[in-house]
């Protein structure tokens, strides 16, 4: 675990001796899309159906608009505080080539998002880069989600399924999806029969998907158009706590490369290469080479 108690603030609660949490880790890792920087030490957010404000005082954490029961309901489970990254770190770092990405990215930890709102981040995210998926998860929210009210400004929460059963092929393009359009009107309408438990979907229910085997859930995500082996490694390990993944983007690509391998090797090589070498947690070792990279703008001749 890495805290060590939660206590009352006015509107929130402080999380106290947090270990291994840095904001701009956590919300600039290429993991999320809702967090929004504020101020030097803090970010606002929603998740959940909540916004709150996350901020960094001293060695605690205040989550602000937020009470203890959503705190065990929902925070706890989604910073992954039960988790203790300084064993996952230390073994990592054993590999003297990965713990130059693991300092670089010391208080990442991998946050446990709602599986729907993943699944469409990652559909969109395909030969995407990050500024506009957030832009297009926004307008989504927007058009289709719940408004939130914190500090006198409105937010949105991310859609339900059922709110984005009625979006229009059309109108998701206007939210700047472009070809990613038809696949994502195309899952929220079989995610929806799957939980409406219509006949034939079965195997489209996302959060029975969740509860497989880390290979089983690879494979079955990718029964969805518009998830391939990368997009469906990104979803199993940002909200299906599935560490195992190893998603291979431009940016992991050029690290492994960087640090291990040969240039012209494939992704699923280069997959199967990482899992292969970094096991059970590969999904770790991805998150501090990922952030690594984009963040050192790393380039391979
Ligand atoms: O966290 C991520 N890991 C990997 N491997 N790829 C990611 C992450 N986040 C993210 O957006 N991507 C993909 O990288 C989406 C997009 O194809 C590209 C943006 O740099």
């Amino acid at each position: 675990m890495d805290y060590s108690n939660i206590e009352a603030a006015e509107k929130g609660i402080i999380i106290k001796d947090v270990k291994n949490f840095e904001l701009d880790h956590i919300f600039q890792c290429g993991q999320c899309f809702r967090w929004d920087k504020v101020s030097e030490n803090k970010y606002i957010g929603a998740a959940f159906g909540r916004i709150i404000g996350v901020e960094k005082s001293g060695g605690d954490v205040v989550l602000h608009n937020c009470n203890e029961e959503d705190f065990y309901r929902i925070w706890e489970n989604y910073f992954d505080l039960g988790t203790d990254y300084s064993m996952i770190k230390e073994k990592l770092s054993t590999d003297p080539l990965l713990k130059k990405s693991v300092d670089f990215g010391r208080g990442i930890r991998i946050l446990r998002q709602e599986p729907f709102e993943i699944v469409i981040s990652f559909i969109t995210s395909a030969n995407n880069r990050i500024p506009m998926i957030k832009r297009a998860i926004d307008k989504i929210s927007r058009k289709w989600g719940s408004a939130l009210e914190y500090e006198g400004r409105t937010y949105y929460a991310f859609p339900t399924p059922e709110m984005l059963k009625d979006a229009s092929e059309e109108e998701l393009e206007a939210c700047g999806l472009g070809f990613r359009a038809k696949y994502v009107k195309d899952t929220v309408d079989k995610i929806n029969r799957s939980l409406k438990g219509q006949e034939g979907y079965e195997e489209y229910n996302i959060y029975k998907i969740a509860e497989m085997d880390d290979d089983g859930c690879h494979e079955a995500l990718q029964r969805f158009n518009g998830i391939g082996p990368k997009v469906a490694d990104c979803i199993m390990l940002f909200s299906m706590g599935k560490i195992s993944a190893f998603p291979v983007d431009v940016w992991v690509k050029r690290a492994m490369m960087h640090f291990y391998l040969a240039p012209d090797v494939s992704l699923k090589k280069i997959r199967d290469f990482g899992r292969e070498k970094f096991g059970r947690e590969s999904g770790y070792a991805q998150q501090y080479l990922f952030y690594y990279a984009r963040e050192n703008n790393i380039q391979v001749e």
